[in-house]
C-alpha cells in the first residue's frame, strides 16, 4: 500500500505545551521506516505550518483559544490530504486532537466515513459546554456540525454522520459533554465496556456498524493507553487500555482490511521517558497496517 506521513505540529488546542513535538517524537521512533518494513511504500510529507503560541495573542474568541490559527492550521491539514491520490493511506502526526478537525474530512475525501476514536476522552465538547475553553476537547462535535461555524465548516460542507462514530477507551467526559453525546447518539464504549465485553466484541460490533462504509478513519489519542506504560501524553487519565487491548484492535482492524487512514496524536516527548509512547504508538501503527506476530 501506498502511505503518506503528514506532521501537524501543533498544541495550541491543548492546555499545556509539548504536543507540538509529538512528530518529530514519531520520526525519530522510526515510523516509516517500520512501516517499510511491513512492505509499504512510505512518503513523508513533512509537516503543516503552525504557528508557536509564544508569538500569539491567548486571547478568548468566543469561548475559544486560539480560534483562528487552529482553524488555519486544520484547513491547511484538510487540503493537503485532499489533493493526495484516493488510494493513498494517511498517517496524520499530531499534535493536540484538535488536528482531526482537518484529517477527518480531509482522509474521507469527501465520501461517507466510518470513525473509530480511540481515546480517554469523547472530545464532545462546544464552545458553550467546555469547562476549559481548549479546542483538543471539541474536535468531534464540531465534525458532525455543532459549535463555532467556522471550525465545523473545514472540508467544505463535509460532516460525520453522529452514526458513524464509535468511541473506544472513553473515561474522562465532562458533565455538559456526556448530556450532548447522549443526545446525539453516539455508539460510545466505555472502560466499563472494554473490560465486560472484551475488544473482539467491540471490534467485531465496530466493524459490523460499518459494513456499507468504504472509508474508515481511527483517530488514535494516545492518552486512550494506560499512563502506566504510556506516559507522554498531554492528559494522562489512569485505567486505560492495556499494551494487547490496544494491539488487539489494530490487528483485528488490519485483518478486515477496513481501515483507509489514521492520526497519531497528543504524544507529549516531554512528560515521556526514553520516548517510549512514541515507540508504542509506532507499534500501533505497525499493527493496524499488517505487522503480525507469526
Ligand atoms: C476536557 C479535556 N474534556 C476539555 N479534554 C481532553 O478541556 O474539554 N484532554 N481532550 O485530552
Ligand atoms: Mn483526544
Ligand atoms: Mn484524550
Ligand atoms: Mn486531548
Amino acid at each position: 500500500m501506498n502511505i503518506a506521513i503528514l506532521g501537524v505540529p501543533m498544541d495550541l488546542g491543548a492546555g499545556r505545551r509539548g504536543v507540538d513535538m509529538g512528530p518529530s517524537a514519531l520520526r525519530n521512533a522510526r515510523l516509516a521506516a517500520a512501516l517499510r518494513d511491513v512492505g509499504h511504500v512510505v512518503r513523508d510529507l513533512g509537516d503543516v505550518t503552525v504557528p508557536i503560541p509564544e508569538t500569539l495573542d491567548k486571547h478568548q474568541n468566543q469561548g475559544l483559544i486560539f480560534l483562528d490559527a487552529i482553524l488555519s492550521a486544520c484547513s491547511s491539514t484538510c487540503q493537503r490530504l485532499l489533493d493526495l491520490p484516493s488510494d493513498v493511506f494517511p498517517i496524520s502526526l499530531g499534535g493536540d486532537h484538535s488536528i482531526s478537525m482537518g484529517t477527518v474530512p480531509g482522509a474521507a475525501r469527501g465520501e461517507r466515513a466510518g470513525l473509530i476514536w480511540v481515546d480517554a476522552h469523547t472530545d464532545f465538547n462546544t464552545p458553550s459546554s467546555s469547562p476549559s475553553g481548549n479546542i483538543h476537547g471539541m474536535p468531534v462535535a464540531h465534525l458532525v456540525g455543532l459549535g463555532d461555524e467556522h471550525l465545523s465548516s473545514i472540508g467544505g460542507g463535509w460532516r460525520m454522520r453522529p452514526e458513524d462514530i464509535v468511541m473506544i477507551g472513553i473515561r474522562s467526559v465532562d458533565r455538559r459533554e456526556r448530556d450532548l453525546v447522549r443526545e446525539h447518539g453516539i455508539t460510545v464504549y466505555t472502560m466499563k465496556e472494554v473490560d465486560q465485553l472484551g475488544m473482539t466484541r467491540i471490534t467485531e460490533e465496530t466493524l459490523e456498524r460499518f459494513s456499507d462504509l468504504k472509508r474508515v478513519h481511527v483517530s488514535f489519542d494516545a492518552d486512550a493507553l494506560d499512563p502506566s506504560f504510556a506516559p507522554g501524553v498531554g492528559t494522562p487519565v489512569p485505567g486505560g487500555l492495556t499494551y494487547r487491548e490496544a494491539h488487539l484492535l489494530m490487528e483485528l482492524l488490519s485483518e478486515s482490511g477496513r481501515v483507509t487512514s489514521m492520526d497519531i496524536v497528543e504524544v507529549n516527548p516531554i512528560l515521556d521517558a526514553q520516548n517510549q509512547t512514541a515507540h508504542l504508538m509506532v507499534g500501533m501503527a505497525e499493527s493496524l497496517l499488517g505487522k503480525r506476530i507469526m
